[in-house]
């Protein structure tokens, strides 16, 4: 049979009632509606410099000041937001006590490439309102593949801590305000910068930057090579290797869907598109 691609949102409840281990793959789109700026996206994530250029060990490297301060912008961006309605049906759809309903005696595991604790925050929320013991289950089917804004991470000892203190230090204090002015970035002496708290060295964040492998990535394609279903969100499906989980999925004959507020790489092979906004789309998808 001819491969037919649908929108049919029916068709797609269908697919999700008879799956048995189900994965999002989530990327900036979802975090959008918060007001966070995607990558890619027409806010771009830092007006005066390419997120991807700063997002690398080399740029920390070569000039830490701006890195931090790059950082420190989004943490304090992040540290404003909440999670949207995307976050929150996915949150939902990740309680056994919800999902037994929608897909029975299915597995769920959310693998998101966003770094901002929006989706950690969601299910948070999602347990704090549920009244079934069993959901608890669900604080593990969060991955944060690209790792977190708030984890500090030492550059010498292998130290992290969750920091979501503002600001982070002293040093950095109000520099978020100059990336508004697009005002020249000051130089940040290195001895002001975030240290670690067990030995005082340079921190960094506890992010995933280009050209660093991603920390337990067996465990992910693990869970991968199981889906027989993979709905991807909010991502322009760029960046390896969560852009090939998708392939994967369905390679071993299970099912794709892509939701998105536009085109987006590789997404004609997807067995279901749904091309909106995810905040509207997938509260009705995974309700
Ligand atoms: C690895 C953390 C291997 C940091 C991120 C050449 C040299 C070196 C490496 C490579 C290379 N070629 C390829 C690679 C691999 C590289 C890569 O893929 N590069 C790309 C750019 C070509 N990948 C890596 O380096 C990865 N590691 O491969 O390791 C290895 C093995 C051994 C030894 C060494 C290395 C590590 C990648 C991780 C990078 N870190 N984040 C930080 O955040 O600062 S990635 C970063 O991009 C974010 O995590 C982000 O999520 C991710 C992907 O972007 P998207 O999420 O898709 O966001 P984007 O803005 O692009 O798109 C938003 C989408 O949402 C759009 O489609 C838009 O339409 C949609 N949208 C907007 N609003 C809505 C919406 N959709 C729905 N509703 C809405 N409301
Ligand atoms: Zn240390």
């Amino acid at each position: 049979m001819a491969f037919q691609q649908s929108d049919n949102m029916h068709k797609f409840s269908k697919v999700l009632g008879s799956a048995k281990n189900i994965i999002v793959v989530a990327g900036a789109g979802l975090s959008a509606a918060s007001g966070i700026p995607t990558f890619r996206g027409k806010g771009g994530m830092w007006r005066k410099y390419d997120a991807i250029s700063l997002a690398t060990p080399e740029a920390f490297k070569e000039n830490p000041s701006l890195v931090w301060q790059f950082y420190n912008y989004r943490r304090e961006s992040a540290l404003k937001v909440k999670p949207n309605a995307a976050h929150a049906a996915i949150a939902r759809f990740s309680l056994p006590s919800i999902r037994q309903s929608i897909a029975p005696d299915s597995k769920f595991t959310l693998i998101t490439q966003n770094v901002d604790g929006l989706s950690p925050l969601a299910l948070e929320d999602a347990l704090s309102k549920s009244t079934d013991a069993a959901d608890k289950a669900a604080q593990k089917s969060v991955i944060e593949m690209h790792g977190r804004l708030f984890d500090v991470q030492c550059t010498e000892c292998n130290h992290v801590e969750f920091n979501r203190s503002s600001p982070i230090c002293k040093g950095l204090e109000g520099t978020e305000q100059l990336v508004e002015k697009n005002a020249m970035d000051p130089e940040i002496p290195f001895s002001s910068l975030p240290r670690c708290s067990s030995c005082g060295v340079l921190a960094r964040p506890g992010v995933v930057w280009f050209g660093e492998s991603i920390p337990h990535l067996e465990v992910i394609e693990d869970i991968v090579a199981e889906a027989d279903l993979c709905i991807v969100v909010g991502t322009s499906s760029t960046v390896q290797p969560a852009a090939s989980f998708a392939d994967e999925v369905q390679e071993q004959g299970g099912k794709v869907a892509v939701f998105n507020l536009e085109r987006s790489e590789g997404d004609s092979n997807a067995d279901f598109l749904f091309i909106g906004p995810c905040e509207d789309l997938l509260p009705k998808a995974l309700g």
